[in-house]
């Protein structure tokens, strides 16, 4: 333990507290986010941040306090005692989280020297919620319980309660009434942190807080807290670990992907089918059965001879071509991209200098270590071949990594050494970011190729930072209701962690989903910013014509539904790049003191305007929605609905239930492309309003940004574009609760 305090010195942003056996660094950062390290622990380097550690907010100063000192800073305050408990306030002194003394124990040895674990328990609000740790698959709100931090290929389909699976991150989000903070434990290492609830003592005075351990088997103990509303926070968490990537806007389109599509006359068969059921289609994902041997940028020149021209054919008919991408390489001398990996010195080696070897789908394999500056050069390079072959984006999968074995660990061994950007380090330390540094080896590579055009890009496993080189989606879903619940949780969550665009294997990964099953993922995902259909080589098809007339009919319903609304998809996406906001929000993202929307797993708004309730129980035809605070109207009825509160709605076969926020301007496609403002009527003597962002889909020029307000003049609704005179859109105005 620290034991006790000595002395403390002030240092920008903060100081430093010198305690018998251990130091304290206390810097707040410009923007509000507070950082601590212990042990002499700085901010960098870090795989998290994005361009460094953000300048030091010089008004913030260390000053004695009754039992030690505390930092004062516009939007918290941070309180170290002198047996190094650290506590952080709100300005008016609520209490958001306190951390107890931190212990070390146990070296752990590595080739760098003796690095030991540590444990740091936490105290927060008795009615905190916890979200986030990366993709879980039950949530969005995380149970009591223990969750690694183990970026982790559970291996077949998972369910709810698999856990970890393949991102995983050391940042909770924790919402209570006396405010939210944001935690993030800089550390890459394998860990575990342990959730409890706390209990309020019904006006006893006797609550007992939430708790949280947080326990590393190594590196560094530096976290950081950032406080604020849900919006704030995002935003403050996406300065510090980057923006999230903006898609090209064909990838906000239905996509329809599957392990097996075997060969270009079934790629074919398939666009077809689409195209003559007049059913919109954005792209078509080939997965590594398009591979030569399953080697990775090569292309089974028998079953697809010629992918360029498939590629430029499904292009005419605006269908774009995505690719797979495995980061491991069979070991063969001969084979090009081997034997360049062999001459760059791209693979991870063991502490014996020796090329670790592991078992992929091509058979024996190496890894790239793309903790290597150089080697995600070399990496990078490579993507020339699939523009080559004529795709337009690329799908990172297998990069947990995942490495075939009978027992244990299906990874690399801890032992196999890594560059870790020139320090060195073992696979302890480098294994949840190897996603990460593949991800930023892609993202690179193409924007280096094709500078004009803004990178594709998603990647099953990441972390913290993920979400600058591009997207994820949910893995190996299982086929089942619970699968169906798992894919919203993760969405949400990682949303919440700053990696907004994901969606999940609609119909889910394996087996054969009920036509209705199919029909209600399908249905949800339409508003998820990434919704694509897949499934593995000997599941059932997932194009939404197999489900019989019925499930096309209210499948195409949605399609149609997504295409109309892409401006206002589009403008997410923009703000998503602009402020960290995620597309999808839990559904107490404005309103984080309603303790009952907090607990609601079952719904999330879309953007500011929407919120969607998805059907997530076989046989229902209604649903139990709790709306937050304000009037909302069904999109479909016209009915209106007073939140706070529980309302039920219809919700047939045909489609789930969606709201639109009275007051909201949504920018939607008319069947020609033009754009018109729907406007959704403003409650008595309230404003609204919304945005639009536009730019030509895609490449690097500034987006026209509009912003419009309504409100309710004489009894009719009158919107106003900012800084015109003219709205300058054809506007409907919907609902009428005036
Ligand atoms: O490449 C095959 C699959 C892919 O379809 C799926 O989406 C990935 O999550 N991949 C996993 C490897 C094999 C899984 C059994």
């Amino acid at each position: 333990m620290p034991g006790p305090a000595e002395g403390a010195d002030p240092l920008p942003g903060g100081g430093l507290v010198r305690f018998a056996r251990s130091t304290l660094r206390v810097r707040v950062a410009a923007g509000g986010a507070v950082f601590c390290g212990w042990d002499g622990a700085e901010p960098e380097p870090s795989y998290a941040l994005d361009g460094g550690c953000p300048d030091a907010d010089t008004r913030a100063v260390i000053e004695p306090d009754k039992d030690g000192w505390r930092v004062v800073s516009e939007r918290i305050t941070v309180l170290v005692s002198r047996h190094g408990a650290v506590e952080f306030r709100t300005p008016g002194g609520l209490l958001l989280r306190r951390d107890l003394p931190p212990r070390w124990w146990d070296p752990v040895n590595t080739a760098e020297g003796a690095q030991p674990r540590w444990v740091q328990r936490s105290e927060t609000a008795a009615d905190a919620a916890v979200f986030g740790l990366g993709g879980r698959a039950s949530g969005p709100r995380l149970g009591e319980g223990t969750y690694r931090l183990w970026n982790t290929d559970p291996g077949g389909a998972f369910e709810p309660q698999t856990d970890p699976l393949y991102i995983t991150m050391p940042l909770q989000l924790v919402v209570a009434d006396a405010g939210s903070h944001l935690v993030f434990h800089d550390n890459t290492w394998d860990g575990r942190v342990t959730l409890r609830d706390g209990e309020e003592g019904a006006g006893s005075g006797h609550d007992r807080p939430g708790g949280c351990e947080t326990r590393m088997d190594g590196g560094p103990l530096r976290y950081w807290v950032i406080p604020g509303t849900p919006a704030r926070i995002l935003a403050s968490w996406t300065a510090l670990t980057g923006r999230p990537a903006l898609p090209p806007r064909w990838a906000l389109g239905y996509q329809h992907s599957r392990w097996g599509f075997g060969t270009a006359a079934e790629v074919r068969r398939v666009a077809a089918g689409y195209r003559e059921r007049e059913l919109p289609l954005s792209a078509l994902h080939l997965d590594i059965d398009h591979y030569d041997g399953h080697r990775v940028f090569t292309v089974d020149r028998e079953r697809f001879p010629d992918l360029p021209a498939l590629a430029e054919e499904l292009r005419g008919h605006g269908v774009r071509l995505v690719s797979i991408v495995d980061p491991a390489v069979k070991l063969e001398p001969g084979n090009a991209v081997h034997d360049s990996g062999v001459a760059a010195e791209a693979f991870v080696r063991d502490a014996q200098g020796d090329p670790v070897r592991g078992v992929v789908w091509p058979g024996d394999a190496l890894f790239p270590d793309f903790t290597d500056p150089r080697v995600r050069t070399w990496w990078g390079g490579l993507y020339a071949e699939r523009l080559t072959q004529g795709f337009a984006g690329v799908w990172h999968d297998m990069n947990e990594p995942v490495s075939f074995a009978a027992f244990g660990d299906t990874t690399l061994p801890r032992s196999a050494r890594h560059a870790l950007e020139g320090r060195g380090g073992d696979h302890r330390e480098a294994h949840n970011v190897y996603g990460l540094t593949m991800a930023r080896a892609g993202h690179e590579g193409l924007r280096e190729l094709r500078p004009d055009s803004r990178p594709f890009l998603f990647s099953r496993s990441g972390w913290a930072g993920m979400q600058r080189y591009g997207g994820t989606w949910s893995g190996d879903v299982s086929t089942g209701w619970p699968g169906l619940r798992s894919s919203l949780s993760l969405v949400l969550g990682l949303g919440l962690c700053g990696v907004p665009y994901s969606g999940p294997d609609v119909g889910g990964f394996t087996g054969s989903p009920s036509p209705e099953l199919y029909l209600r993922w399908f249905q949800m995902a339409a508003y998820f910013p990434f919704f694509r259909t897949h499934s593995a080589i000997d599941a059932g098809h997932r194009e939404p014509w197999r489900f019989g007339p019925k499930v096309l009919e209210a499948a195409g319903a949605a399609m149609r539904e997504r295409e109309r609304l892409m401006p206002y998809l589009y403008t997410l996406a923009h703000t998503a790049r602009r402020s960290g906001a995620p597309y999808v929000r839990p559904v107490w993202w404005g309103d984080p003191e309603d303790r009952k929307l907090r607990a609601c797993g079952d719904a999330f708004l879309l953007g500011d305007a929407l919120l969607v309730a998805p059907v997530l129980e076989q046989g229902a035809t209604e649903r139990a929605v709790r709306l937050p605070r304000g009037l909302w109207y069904d999109t479909v009825t016209g009915e209106a609905y007073q939140g706070p509160g529980q309302v039920l709605l219809p919700a047939p076969q045909e489609r789930v239930p969606v709201l639109a926020r009275a007051g909201a301007v949504v920018p939607v496609a008319e069947e020609d492309g033009t754009v018109t403002l729907e406007v959704w009527a403003p409650a008595p003597g309230r404003d609204g309003g919304g945005t639009l962002v536009t730019d030509a889909g895609d490449g690097w020029a500034e987006p026209r940004v509009e912003r419009f307000t309504s409100r309710v003049s004489d009894g009719e609704v009158v919107v106003v574009r900012e800084e015109h005179d003219e709205v300058g859109y054809r506007v409907r105005v919907r609902g009428a609760a005036f």
